[in-house]
């Protein structure tokens, strides 16, 4: 069937114009849609010769991209499956419906899934595979908020029961319930991946279906036909990360990669592009981006009426409507869709004349459609060298009527009065009685009964049922502490950053048992890092190998790319690399490979710029090690403002599962690295670390005697005050460490005061466990009380405590209340400055001599130094009471 397009007015020559377009016919009849491609590619070759440039479009007609005439006919019982459908919609929506009579505004979505249903049961039925022959199955990241579609499907199929529909919502009753949105966390048996924040699902699908291949290509897991479907929303499109790293997929040919744009045309507050059309743009960003884009627009009734179109006018009228418009014919019913869209050309008009109004709101989306959506899913699946995505026009509270389907208020829509759920009921179906609609009573196919059997069947036939997470078994030895020997033993007198300790930390694990199952993933800053001799050890991951001589090869540390290379280069993206350590970092769920990920960048770009991928992250189970390089806003020199982080701890500590240690030497970072494997692999805690590293050079010592267990906790005495009691406490991390090291000796030698010096790895950690031991105290007024672990390590120590860090000073004040009014904190708030180190700490004040002022000017509040002598000692330590205030400045 040719898709009719009018003749455009500015054609000088129409005849000429129809010869061209009927050979080019005849060349399709004759030799397929390949060879008029190819023709087309010709002649565009010739014309670029002559200097002709052929207008670039990105688009094509605006209608569904798979002709009738190439349709293959829908393999599944149609009759039984819409049954199934309309059982799975009706309990979306009693679901949510009682949720809110229940408990006002308890929230949850109707409209979202109503559009989906049709995409979802097609693939449920026929494309996502829970295995293949015993391996990990398909991976799909379902629209978020669609979710109570999901739970009913489950339901339906047997594994979850009414109970839990009841309990939507209700997570903390007695029975527990179901989660708002897909969250591992929660609900850690039933979903894979986190997705409900806008814009996440996308990208993680794309680094999802890469690392896929990376792992194949890598030889760790077998090659199957898995793919990874993401399901995303038209307004989530308005994300940066839905877009933004489109061309990876195109470029690492990743046809193992399907995403579906449930194109509803609306997302919460009105319509995504009412001025515009959002399919044509996004297909214009797809298809520019290298992707097979497959339209599915218009339902099967539509086909006849195109058929019968002899003017081309149909196509012409679909063009020209914007999306506002399309809302419209569908919140306003039949009469005014004959009225407003066929009613602007006379033949359209005429071309609907035996049409009823009911017929013609009926008409349908393609996205409404089985035998469409089923055909544009089996050429996705069967594409060959590109990702695809489908963009599927669909109705937003499709079946909800008057007052629900198109409305802009459709999407927050959680309370049905009686006659629309009378509505909706009859739209889809429902053969129950009238009483147990009233009831919103949950139904499912009696046991046994042809549509009970089709389900069981379909399952079974596609390797089990999605959503599932399942933890496959795997094996992990962490290997010995003694892999790490150099970084134990210390560097001598040799001047290493904790950045370049830890890289030998990454070294020593590339050479132990694991070494296959690290992952290092760096976007675009290995040579910052001292990582650049990786590059030819492990090499660069390139799913085509290495095309070129690299400039360097000459070099022992050539740029190495290789098809099974170990380094995930990721180039700058923070976004795309946390993607990629999500991937990694849930293998050993996903997959049933425990890979471990070390994501290694400029701290500054991490948490604050992709948190929420970092949340998601930790929603998600995930394994692994951030790592922030080059850290610390004083120790970081030169950079400024923006570059010199002060303040990533604080935010690591609001995610549950990270674990920060702020490092400062080389056997520091190898027992945490080496405690990190052992907790999240070998004893299955689903937790990650996150260390922060710096850049400044110093002697890093050989590890002393009995202090594992405080670098873990988080707090161990490294140098007491030389000979006789400390009147002062000295806590000091990463490179600041070194500050509170020098504040001793000027105690010492300028003003006769002893001082011990702590080294903090975690404040954080610190906090964890007193809050977590205060809280026990407090369950448990008729026991002994326990004793935080930093109460215990200061047991005996007395006179103020001075905590220097290179970040916020809220960091250590977290420990404020267990401190008895002792803590005087100096750390880094305000922004950053250019300039070096020593300029920089004092500005900031958390060098060594303000430290030394601080326990000075502590010592005279408390009563144990004079003043006068203070102030004056403040003096000669150059620190003036007239500084501007660096938070301020
Ligand atoms: C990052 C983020 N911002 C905002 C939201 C709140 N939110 C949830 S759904 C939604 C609208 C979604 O529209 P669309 O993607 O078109 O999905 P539809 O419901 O129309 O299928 C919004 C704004 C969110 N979940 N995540
Ligand atoms: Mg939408």
């Amino acid at each position: 069937m040719h898709i009719k397009k009018l003749e455009a007015s500015e054609d000088l020559n129409p005849l000429e114009t129809s010869e061209w377009l009927d050979s080019l016919d005849e060349v399709i009849d004759e030799g397929g849609p390949d060879r008029a491609s190819y023709l087309l590619q010709r002649l565009n070759e010739r014309a670029a010769d002559f200097g002709v440039t052929a207008p670039l479009k990105l688009t094509t007609p605006y209608t569904n991209t798979i002709p009738k005439d190439q349709e293959i006919p829908y393999p599944g019982d149609r009759k039984i499956e819409r049954l199934i459908k309309n059982y799975v919609r009706w309990n979306a929506l009693s679901m949510v419906v009682k949720a809110n009579k229940n408990d006002d505004n308890i929230g949850g979505h109707i409209s979202t899934y109503a559009s989906l249903a049709t995409l979802m049961e097609v693939g449920q039925n026929h494309f996502f595979h829970g295995s293949y022959d015993g391996q990990p199955g398909d991976f799909i990241y379902y629209q978020g908020h669609a979710s109570p579609g999901m739970y009913a499907r489950a339901f339906i199929e047997g594994r979850l029961t009414e109970k839990h529909l009841e309990n939507f919502r209700h997570e903390l009753r007695d029975h527990p319930g179901l989660s708002s949105y897909p969250h591992p966390w929660l609900m850690p048996d039933f979903w894979q991946f986190p997705t409900v924040s806008m814009g996440l699902g996308p990208i993680n699908a794309l680094y999802q279906a890469r690392f896929m291949r990376y792992l194949e290509n890598r030889g760790i897991i077998a090659k199957t036909p898995r793919k990874v479907w993401a399901f995303l929303g038209d307004g989530e499109t308005d994300e940066p990360e839905s877009l933004g790293a489109l061309t990876l997929g195109s470029r690492e040919k990743l046809d193992n990669l399907i995403f579906v744009v449930n194109c509803n045309l609306q997302r919460l507050d009105g319509p995504v592009r009412g001025n515009g059309q959002i399919i044509s743009e996004l297909e214009a960003a797809f298809r520019g981006a290298g992707w097979n884009v497959i339209k599915v627009l218009w339902g099967s009734d539509w086909d006849p009426l195109f058929e019968r179109d002899t003017t081309g006018l149909l196509l012409k009228r679909m063009e020209e409507c914007v999306d506002g418009e399309y809302q419209n014919f569908k919140a306003k019913g039949g009469a005014y869709v004959r009225q407003h869209f066929f009613g602007k050309y006379p033949e359209l008009l005429e071309l609907v004349k035996d049409y009823s109004d009911e017929q013609l709101a009926s008409l349908r989306r393609g996205g409404h459609d089985p035998i469409k959506v089923f055909n544009a899913y089996h050429k996705a699946v069967n594409h060959v060298g590109a990702p695809t995505v489908i963009l599927a026009k669909t109705v937003k509270g499709y079946g909800l009527g008057e007052g629900g389907e198109g409305r802009n208020a459709t999407h927050q829509q959680k309370k049905l009065t009686e006659p629309q759920i009378q509505y909706f009921s009859k739209r889809f179906e429902m053969d129950f009685p009238e009483e147990k609609v009233k009831k919103l009573d949950f139904v499912r196919p009696e046991d046994n009964s042809p549509a009970a059997e089709y389900i069981k069947k379909r399952v079974e036939a596609m390797g089990g049922p999605l959503p599932a997470r399942v933890v496959r078994p795997f094996e992990f030895k962490t290997p010995a502490l003694e892999v790490f020997h150099d970084s134990l033993a210390g560097s001598g007198t040799r001047a290493a950053s904790t950045t370049s300790a830890f890289v030998a930390v990454l070294k020593a694990l590339l050479k132990s048992e694991v070494s296959k199952l690290v992952v290092p993933i760096i976007p675009d800053e290995a040579r910052t890092f001292g990582m650049d001799s990786l590059f030819s050890q492990i090499g660069i991951y390139a799913s085509q190998g290495q095309l070129y001589t690299p400039v360097d090869k000459d070099m022992v540390m050539y740029y190495k790319e290789a098809k099974d290379g170990q380094i995930l280069e990721e180039g700058i993206t923070e976004a795309g690399s946390m993607a990629s350590l999500t991937a990694a970092g849930t293998a050993y769920a996903n997959y049933g490979v425990p890979m471990i990920p070390f994501f290694v960048y400029y701290s500054m770009f991490g948490f604050q710029r992709i948190g929420d991928l970092i949340w998601a992250f930790g929603d998600s189970r995930g394994k692994g090690f951030l790592v922030g390089g080059t850290a610390g806003r004083t120790t970081l020199l030169g950079e400024g403002l923006q570059h010199q982080d002060g303040h990533s701890p604080l935010i690591a500590s609001t995610v549950p599962t990270c674990i920060h240690y702020d490092p400062a030497f080389a056997y520091e970072i190898a027992v945490i690295v080496h405690d990190g494997l052992r907790r999240m692999y070998e004893d299955r805690e689903d937790v990650f670390y996150y260390l922060t590293v710096c850049n400044e050079n110093y002697a890093h010592p050989k590890m002393p005697e009995g202090i594992n267990e405080g670098i873990l906790k988080g707090i161990y005495k490294y140098r007491p005050a030389d000979g006789g009691k400390a009147t002062v406490q000295l806590f000091g991390s990463g490179p600041i460490f070194n500050e509170a090291l020098r504040a001793q000796e000027i105690l010492a030698t300028k003003f006769q005061i002893k001082a011990d010096v702590w080294s903090v790895t975690s404040y954080n950690e610190l906090r964890r466990d007193a809050v977590d031991t205060e809280r026990w105290n407090r369950l448990n007024p008729d026991q002994p009380a326990k004793t935080p672990y930093i109460v215990k390590a200061l047991e005996g120590s007395q006179g103020p405590i001075v905590a220097a860090t290179d970040y916020v000073k809220t960091l250590p004040d977290q420990l404020a209340p267990w401190l008895k009014d002792r803590l005087v904190t100096l750390g880094t708030d305000g922004f950053g400055r250019s300039d070096n180190r020593q300029y920089l700490r004092r500005h900031f004040e958390n060098d060594a001599e303000s430290i030394a002022a601080a326990a000075l000017s502590k010592l005279v509040r408390d009563g144990k130094f004079d003043g006068k002598k203070a102030k004056k000692g403040l003096e000669e330590l150059g620190i003036s009471p007239e500084k501007k205030n660096p938070a301020h400045a």
